[in-house]
């Protein structure tokens, strides 16, 4: 059986991944896919256990090596279990984030060396790259007073707008050392401008 599709979304805080996640998934099923939605950090038990870690703000003492193991660890075991597993079977795997979020808010954010970061992706899932990345792209103020309005700011989200554009020029970098896989998506207009861009490319690349 052929490998299953793999789709992430990428973005920053607010920039709408849950509300597209929720909406090409739909579409996907109305077009015969069989298709697993799941997010990182977490997708199983454990891994949503260590996300429970990450993103708790009463833990602002985790130094930003432990941040980025955790990561990689919750990673290692969302594949394991899920998203390798679905693959396989030739289901679509669509992840509300990926290693690009490692990229952009450990490399680019945290300012973590990249060969760190690189060594544990390959170490991780070095055979294994998602085949289309949606990066939702927009001014960092929006974002955050999008994601304000929706809930409780996390342990990320305490962080000041400085951290949020480095992780937001760390994401542009990235979509421009890899544009055979990205495609960057103008995120700041309504639901529908947005939706509109994405069925587009997800039509266009995977046909
Ligand atoms: N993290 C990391 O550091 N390293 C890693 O490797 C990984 C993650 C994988 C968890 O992320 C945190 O982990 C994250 C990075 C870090 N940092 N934080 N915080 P998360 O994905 O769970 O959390 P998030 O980025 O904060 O997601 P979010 O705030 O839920 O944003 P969203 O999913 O992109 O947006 P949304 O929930 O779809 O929309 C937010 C609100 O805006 C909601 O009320 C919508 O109805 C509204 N919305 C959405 N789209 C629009 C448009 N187009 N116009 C107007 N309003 C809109």
């Amino acid at each position: 059986m052929m490998r299953g599709r793999f789709i992430s979304i990428e973005g920053g805080e607010g920039a709408g991944k849950s509300t597209m996640v929720e909406r090409l998934t739909t579409w996907l099923e109305s077009r015969g896919h069989r298709v697993i939605t799941t997010r990182e950090p977490g997708g199983t038990v454990l891994a949503e256990k260590i996300r429970a870690i990450l993103l708790n703000d009463d833990h602002a003492e985790l130094c930003s090596q432990a941040e980025l193991l955790l990561m990689f660890a919750a990673r290692a075991q969302h594949l394991e279990e899920l998203i390798r597993p679905a693959l396989g079977r030739g289901e679509t795997v669509l992840c509300d984030r990926f290693t690009d979020a490692t990229w952009a808010y450990q490399g680019g954010g945290r300012q973590m060396p990249a060969a760190l970061i690189a060594g544990l992706e390959e170490m991780v899932h070095g055979d294994l790259q998602p085949d289309l990345t949606l990066l939702l792209d927009l001014p960092v103020e929006l974002g955050l007073e999008r994601a304000s309005r929706r809930s409780e700011a996390d342990r990320f989200e305490q962080e000041p707008l400085r951290f949020f554009e480095r992780v937001r020029q760390a994401y542009l970098d990235r979509a421009a050392a890899k544009a055979r896989r990205f495609a960057v998506i103008d995120a700041s207009g309504d639901i529908e401008q947005v939706w509109a861009q994405i069925e587009a490319v997800v039509e266009r690349r995977l046909g």
